[in-house]
């Protein structure tokens, strides 16, 4: 049965709701983004995909040759040759209180431009020279483990299997635990060039995360992407004395809760003087975290993002340099790690040019947008050609529940998809 992208995303508006957030908190290998994954896996079987999952927990559903295309299963034995394929895809899991669209949207239009490919293809106006793979990535916002893009980063490399396996979530469990409760195997995880090799393309469709499409509501829909903007997380841990919170006097305390409240401003000082600079701190954790406790020690995240990655290093250094003050004038210590860091990210310019004139036939005026928010595309990006395409979130917000697509749009975004795809398929 085909379905199109408003019914494929109803039928998920129900897994994963966060009453006490609002919105979605679907974290990477948790039973939310499971049954996500369970309810994508029935839907690519019912259209006849063969689904694989990947030894880095990465799932693939291949619409694989017709067997009179050349090159196809009946030319080559039993396994259908899967060379050359052009790949699409997002993710299902989701930050805390996150939205309905960020991820799914990609899955969701990816399974209905497969609708209308399939049926160009039953029809005779689509002649495939190459197999179609839906790709669906775990843990991309890094909401549990903290490493954004895990499973796109452990495919490519960027991470190795050793750290990747040794992160931590909030309970404590390491990724090694959570990879085998769902089956795979720590020892076989890592880079996988061989993959890799096999796809000549990747093509990402998300929701805008920012402002860009909103502001006019009859231009178009759609955007397809020129760039990532470079960004990285860093962890301070500011340490002190946990202590009595009513026998403690004010002048006897080293409380490192006052060097992380002092440092968030300093955050925001110090981004908001670097021209197109962007930093954050949404994530703060005292422990041992009570009431009446002088806590002994406070985790700070931030994540900075800036176009100049030399820019991003050297922002990044002065703050530390003001944790170090900060933590100092409270009789504290501060330690500094880095848990990620991903460089500004251009996209194939051949591709983006030729994703702009395959969108331009349902989008005239379709423009080049650069993203703020980071994708697995963007880590692709070093190996394989990639490209992405925006669907137009009249809210402008993202990574909060107000995050929207309308449903026009959402077909507006799946028509581009298929446009692009039915292009690199026949190429
Ligand atoms: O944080 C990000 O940019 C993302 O949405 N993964
Ligand atoms: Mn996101
Ligand atoms: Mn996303
Ligand atoms: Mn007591």
């Amino acid at each position: 049965m085909t379905k199109n992208v408003a019914q494929l995303m109803g039928d998920l508006e129900s897994i994963g709701r966060d009453p006490l957030r609002g919105g979605y908190s679907r974290p990477g290998f948790g039973t939310h983004e499971l049954t996500l994954l369970e309810w994508f896996v029935a839907e690519a079987e019912s259209r006849g995909l063969d689904i694989e999952r990947d030894r880095n927990g990465i799932t693939w559903a291949w619409w694989d040759l017709p067997e009179t295309a050349t090159g196809s299963a009946a030319d080559s034995g039993d396994k259908p040759n899967r060379a050359h394929a052009i790949a699409t895809g997002s993710h299902l899991d989701s930050v805390p209180g996150g939205g309905a669209f960020d991820g799914p949207l990609g899955v969701a239009s990816a399974l209905a431009s497969l609708d209308q490919l399939q049926e160009q293809e039953r029809n005779g106006t689509l002649r495939r020279t190459r197999p179609l793979v839906i790709a669906v990535f775990p843990e991309e916002e890094g909401s549990r483990f903290g490493v954004a893009c895990l499973g796109s980063r452990l495919i490519t490399g960027a991470i190795s299997p050793q750290r990747a396996l040794a992160l931590t979530d909030r309970d404590g469990s390491s990724f090694a635990d959570a990879a085998r409760a769902v089956g795979l195997n720590p020892e076989h995880m890592g880079a996988d060039p061989a993959r890799l090799s096999g796809l000549d393309a990747f093509l990402e469709l998300h929701v805008e995360q920012g402002k860009f499409l909103g502001k006019d509501p009859l231009g178009p829909a759609v955007a397809v992407a020129s760039s990532i903007l470079g960004h990285g997380r860093w962890r301070f841990s500011f340490a002190g004395q946990g202590n009595h919170a009513g026998t403690t006097l004010m002048a006897d305390r080293h409380d490192p809760m006052i060097a992380a409240a002092a440092f968030v401003v300093a955050v925001r000082d110090e981004v908001s003087a670097e021209s197109g600079a962007r930093g954050t701190v949404g994530r703060l954790e005292p422990i041992p975290g009570g009431t009446n406790v002088v806590a002994s020690r406070v985790d700070v995240w931030l994540d900075v993002r800036h176009p100049d990655d030399v820019v991003t290093a050297g922002l990044v250094e002065r703050l530390h340099h003001r944790a170090t003050a900060l933590a100092d004038a409270e009789g504290c210590t501060v330690t500094m790690s880095e848990e990620s860091m991903t460089g500004t990210v251009n996209f194939d310019g051949g591709l983006a040019r030729g994703l702009l004139n395959s969108v331009e036939r349902v989008a005239p005026g379709t423009q080049l947008l650069p993203s703020g928010a980071g994708h697995d595309a963007g880590i692709l990006a070093s190996v394989i050609p990639t490209g992405m395409i925006f669907t137009r979130n009249p809210t402008g917000i993202s990574h909060a529940p107000e995050e929207y697509v309308e449903d026009a749009d959402a077909q507006h975004g799946v028509d581009a998809l298929t446009l692009a795809l039915a292009d690199l398929l026949t190429e």
